[in-house]
């Protein structure tokens, strides 16, 4: 049927119409999918465009016949979500594929697509997100499109699926009631099987055969205490199932659980400043021993004990170091580790004492599926309050979370312990990431041109305490598929071995956002992390002249 070439809106069979479309600019995956603005999204035919346009890009894969495949939809519970899903069923169904799975409620965290459509062998999932963005009808919308090992579609498929947006003149629509999602249940619409599944199932099952579920059950029993802020996303209903009904964690242990279409009119992003009520709890006197909050779409993840913050950078490190003891799941050692470049090599230093490779890629998990498909690694962590492992192709917030409920399970020590015990052997990487947000677009990438050229002559320059080493913009070079990605971020290597990055965020909805990210290891592991860093922030707020740019001294935030 798709292959024929059709006259405007003309019916293909009975119940299947092809739409005619224009093109809509602008519809180029970013990081991490397609991220705009909800009214952008919500423009007649827009989300229509793009989804055509991904299986367009995609039909080649299955000799133009999507009879076979399974398709998974889900998404983080913002604003415009059932709108979108139901769309997406129109167009999937329209397009025939065999089998379409949706989420119960629509609800389904970027992690649990990624365990779904591996568990199910799918051929790829929609998710609905825009990761931590606020969502509402003036905030974000997002659409990702995942491949048949769940992680994100690699740049060569996004750029195919960015191709098609630009000539798309038809979708494919078959024409029904909204189909219910309420429950979960099979049936069939044209030659497509919709089922409705449980997404808690396939993802809590996963979680069990990785962590020790008794050890944890009694660790809670035995009067251990924490909070899980769900932010009002999509991971507060597996938090309270995990942890309240598995674990026997007590009631009130998850906070903010019930998904909501605008957060409550929040950011739905683990960090210091948006988390800020989840800091405040556990800075109290009663504080629990554990605090950890997770992102909308549940990928990314914050992890505090009392009056402690660990970076993501640690994180990562302490996962490492810990997993193959403390977590059954990773008890035969774990292969390798991976980190995006901006992140702090904390994790190299454990990657030399267990005596395996560590890998550094771009900012993106795109970039760790490789690594993971070919078991080169085994954990990956990013400085975006990233972590995981391969037990799926995505970050998985909850996760990382149980690796810490294990890890202090099995050493029986406090966050703080654990993080004294780590930096006493490993030393400390001081990190910081400073976001200048809302900047001038032309201007913000007009710096990056200019300063390119400028990157070899750095060299020797007096830089913070230090002097440069080395400057360049990062170039990866994938080992498994042998693909480069160039421009990748500004990084200065200084002599004493601290670290600058700066690249532009390739997730943001509106002008550009700069990243800066500032690292500098130390022995001592007590001191301030921003005392530590001011020279390395005063410095590189010079070289690249933001006040004179942007007029901005200081940054919008600081993680
Ligand atoms: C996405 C990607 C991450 C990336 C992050 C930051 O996260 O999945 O791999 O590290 O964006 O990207 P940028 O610095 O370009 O804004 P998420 O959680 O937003 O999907």
């Amino acid at each position: 049927m798709c292959n024929i070439l059709p006259v405007d809106n003309q019916t293909i069979t009975q119940n299947i119409t092809a739409v005619t479309v224009n093109p809509f600019a602008g519809q180029r995956p970013g990081t991490s999918g397609l991220r705009k603005k909800t009214r952008e999204f919500m423009q007649p035919g827009y989300l229509e465009a793009f989804v055509q346009s991904a299986f367009n890009a995609l039909r080649g894969s299955v000799s133009g016949d999507f009879s076979k495949s399974t398709l998974v939809v889900g998404g983080d519970g913002r604003y415009y979500n059932k709108e979108a899903i139901q769309k997406i069923l129109h167009i999937a169904i329209g397009n025939e594929f065999g089998r379409v799975m949706v989420a119960r409620g629509g609800l389904l965290s970027t992690p649990a697509m990624s365990a779904v459509i591996r568990r199910r062998k799918a051929f790829g999932g929609l998710v609905l997100s825009a990761s931590h963005n606020p969502g509402g009808i003036e905030a974000d919308f997002g659409i990702k499109y995942n491949v048949s090992n769940g992680g994100p579609a690699p740049e060569d498929v996004t750029e195919r699926i960015y191709e098609f947006t630009q000539r798309i003149n038809h979708y494919y629509w078959f024409t029904c009631n909204d189909i219910d999602i309420r429950q979960e249940g099979k049936q069939t619409y044209a030659d497509t099987e919709v089922e409705i599944f449980d997404p808690l199932a396939d993802y809590t099952v996963l979680m069990s055969e990785l962590f020790d579920f008794d050890a944890l059950r009694e660790f809670f029993r035995g009067g251990f205490r924490m909070i899980f802020d769900g932010m009002h996303g999509s991971t507060g209903p597996y938090a309270a199932h995990i942890l309240e009904q598995q674990l026997g964690a007590p009631k009130g242990t998850v906070l903010n659980g019930i998904p909501l279409e605008d957060f409550a009119g929040k950011h739905p992003d683990p960090n210091l400043v948006y988390a800020a009520d989840l800091v405040r709890r556990m800075q109290a006197s009663d504080a629990p021993d554990l605090g950890a909050a997770n992102d909308a779409d549940g990928d990314r993840n914050m992890i505090l004990g009392r009056n402690v913050f660990i970076s993501p950078g640690d994180s990562l490190a302490v996962i490492a170091e810990h997993a193959a003891r403390y977590i059954p799941g990773y008890r035969n050692g774990l292969a390798g580790i991976a980190r995006s470049m901006p992140t702090s090599t904390a994790a190299d230093r454990v990657a030399k004492s267990l005596s395996i490779p560590i890998y550094e890629t771009p900012t993106g998990w795109k970039y760790f599926g490789n690594l993971m498909d070919a078991d080169l690694c085994t954990v990956c962590g990013e400085e975006s309050f990233g972590t995981g492992s391969n037990h799926i192709r995505e970050k998985d917030g909850f996760w990382a979370v149980l690796c810490w409920l294990s890890i202090l399970c099995g050493t029986r020590k406090s966050v703080a312990e654990v993080m004294s015990a780590h930096w006493e052997r490993f030393g400390r990487s001081y990190f910081q990431r400073h976001d200048y947000e809302g900047l001038d677009l032309s201007a913000a990438t007009q710096m990056s041109e200019e300063l390119r050229p400028s990157l070899p002559a750095l060299t020797g320059k007096d830089f913070g305490a230090s002097r440069i080493a080395a400057a360049d913009d990062f170039t990866y070079t994938d080992p498994v598929d042998h693909s480069v990605t160039p421009r990748a971020g500004i990084r200065l290597a200084l002599e004493d071995g601290s670290r600058v990055v700066c690249r532009l965020s390739g997730t943001g909805t509106q002008g550009a956002t700069l990243r800066v990210y500032l690292e500098r290891f130390s022995r001592q592991y007590d001191q301030d992390s921003s005392r530590m860093l001011a020279p390395l922030a005063g410095s590189v707020r010079q070289l690249l002249r933001l006040k004179e740019r942007f007029h901005r001294e200081d940054p919008d935030v600081i993680t």
